[in-house]
């Protein structure tokens, strides 16, 4: 068992394999056979570049050979953070081949973030775009490598590297597999229980939690969804938010790369990128986060863009309102499919054949018929049915325990081994649930998970500041963002400006910064003396009803 990890129990473990949930092999086994398989068929398009199976196949290889030569193998973890490109792809699986652990950062982490998930993943290599979104990725590296002497590699995808970085291109254009066989690299295939990927919890106490996939339970999932949406060679999935969030690589990615389908990668989200790159490839499956759909549908441009070729348009990360959801049918056709999940591993979806009330107002049902679940008052008891409570669950694609984390898994799961999604719910008559709220601190920004703890931590050393809150506001696009309550030392002044500015100075994702800042004299607090977010959140959304604003 991989150190860090907390495995199945030995019951669900044979009951799992019994069903044939769990297959016995690897990820990067399976990739083989569909390159194999699909050759000829195009596989992955990025801008002007299109790769077939083959070549695909083909590049994955020469990358894993690369990574065996320079000890990126073998449990090794890897901080990932490219954006959406061909490299991403190919670097991807050809560190499943050989063992190693992706680590799904983001393009948008800072060194806050990398520092920490870096250190506490004892990562030995980081894979960096020169830049991205205008920020130096390269001078990051530069600067952070000195306090990360564990990371032994630096890859860079892009035309420019630091000292002692090595180019991704210069690599893919090495041909090692004239110096080394092939045929080395199935010495290397991990187990099927060994983690695949680490997935980042949207962490709603600190800094992210680290969730470690199995090739066994992620290529389950990742079946699941591929059943679910149909696909299959002939299919074309667009990938638009960053790929290597769970929702995508396990909803798009990944089924469609083992179906034979065809991934067509988006590096914005708008309509302006999107509808020509639906028209052009004749996209069928789209993943999206609501905010995105709320846009292209608020876009002028939709009118004009055929999107006649979608079968499915899958919407989850956040809650879809009905009213977007039926624009979706009205506007665009009968594709959508609204769906519930967590990087830690449940997945639901609605169903096609559901009616349509269902399909706007729920957020699916489970996709396993072995995933338990149980919806629970604050005591743990199971609540009458269609009354809300938090969802709990586990089963064969949910994690037992998050990767070194002990003392936190001991609330985040219950004795018996089910996930505490943090997730208030109630269950619909037609047998979906419907997400009604949270129990969990976090803010969720059109998908992207913000910790409030993490920014209000953060807060607290500024010196004017004496005490904190950082909660959601709503938001008409996003769905949420942050706004942060204060409440100053005596004598000190803040305005937004210099809360932004200070915060800009830890160096954290961009988007995890406060949309708004509030200067209270008091927290509210509730009856036990806890301060009250939900007074918090009521008072932001009174003020933005009264501003006009939402
Ligand atoms: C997905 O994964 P994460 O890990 O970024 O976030 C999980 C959390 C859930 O616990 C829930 O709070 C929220 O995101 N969420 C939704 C939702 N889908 C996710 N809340 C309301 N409605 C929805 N449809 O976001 C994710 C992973 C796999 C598939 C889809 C989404």
């Amino acid at each position: 068992m991989f150190e860090g990890m907390v495995p199945w129990p030995a019951e669900a473990t044979a009951r799992y394999k019994r069903c044939g949930y769990w297959k016995g092999t690897s990820i990067g086994r399976v990739f083989d056979e569909t390159a194999r398989r699909h050759a000829k068929r195009e596989a992955v398009v990025d801008g002007d570049r299109r790769v077939t199976y083959h070549d695909l196949g083909l590049a994955v290889d020469r990358m894993a050979l690369h990574f065996a030569e320079r000890g990126i193998s073998n449990g090794r973890r890897v901080i990932f953070q490219l954006p959406n490109c061909l490299e991403c792809v190919i670097a991807y699986f050809a560190c499943l081949k050989v063992g190693a652990i992706p680590v799904t950062c983001l393009p948008a982490h800072r060194y806050s973030e990398i520092e920490h998930l870096a250190r506490f993943t004892n990562a030995y290599a980081w894979l960096i775009p020169s830049e991205h979104r205008r920020f130096d990725h390269v001078a990051m590296a530069e600067e952070l490598r000195e306090a990360l002497p564990a990371i032994r590699e630096v890859l860079v995808v892009g035309d420019r590297a630091g000292d002692g970085m090595t180019l991704f291109s210069d690599m893919l254009s090495d041909l090692i597999e004239e110096r080394v066989s092939v045929s080395a690299l199935s010495r290397l295939e991990p187990e099927a229980g060994a983690p695949a990927v680490f997935q980042l919890s949207g962490g709603s106490t600190g800094l992210p939690k680290v969730i470690p996939r199995t090739h066994d339970d992620y290529l389950y999932n990742s079946g699941l969804l591929s059943t679910k949406s149909g696909y299959d060679a002939d299919g074309v999935a667009l990938v638009a938010v960053p790929m290597l969030h769970n929702f995508p690589l396990a909803g798009a990615v990944q089924p469609g790369l083992l179906a034979g389908a065809k991934i067509v990668l988006a590096s914005n989200t708008d309509g302006e990128t999107v509808f020509p790159l639906i028209e052009r490839e004749r996209v069928t499956w789209i993943c999206a986060v609501p905010a995105m759909v709320v846009g292209w549908l608020n876009d002028p441009r939709i009118s004009r863009a055929n999107l006649s070729s979608l079968k499915s348009l899958a919407v989850g990360g956040s809650r879809l309102n009905p009213q977007p959801a039926r624009r979706v049918l009205d506007e665009i056709g009968p594709v959508l499919t609204q769906v519930y999940g967590m990087a830690e591993g449940l997945c639901c979806a609605t169903h096609p054949d559901d009616p349509v009330d269902v399909i706007v107002e729920t957020q699916g049902r489970p996709l396993s018929a072995d995933d338990e679940f149980r919806i629970v008052d604050e005591e743990g008891r199971n609540v009458p049915p269609g009354e809300i409570g938090e969802l709990i669950t586990r089963g064969p694609y949910t994690i037992r325990g998050y990767y070194k984390a002990a003392d936190h898994n001991a609330t985040a799961f219950t004795p018996d081994g089910y996930y505490r999604t943090g997730d208030i719910v109630s269950l619909h008559r037609s047998g979906n649930f419907v997400v009604e709220g949270r129990r969990k601190d976090l803010i969720n920004r059109g998908g992207e998970k913000i910790s409030a703890e993490e920014i209000e931590n953060l807060i607290l050393t500024h010196p004017a500041v004496q005490n904190t809150a950082v909660v959601s506001m709503p938001d008409p696009v996003l769905g949420e963002r942050a706004c942060a309550y204060v409440v100053l030392r005596p004598g000190a002044a803040l305005d937004f400006q210099r809360l932004c500015g200070f915060l800009e100075e830890k160096r954290i994702a961009r988007f995890k910064l406060p949309e708004r800042l509030e200067v209270i004299n008091e927290l509210p607090t509730t009856a036990v003396g806890k301060i009250s977010k939900k007074a918090l959140r009521d008072d932001i959304a009174r003020k933005l009803v009264r501003e006009g604003g939402s």
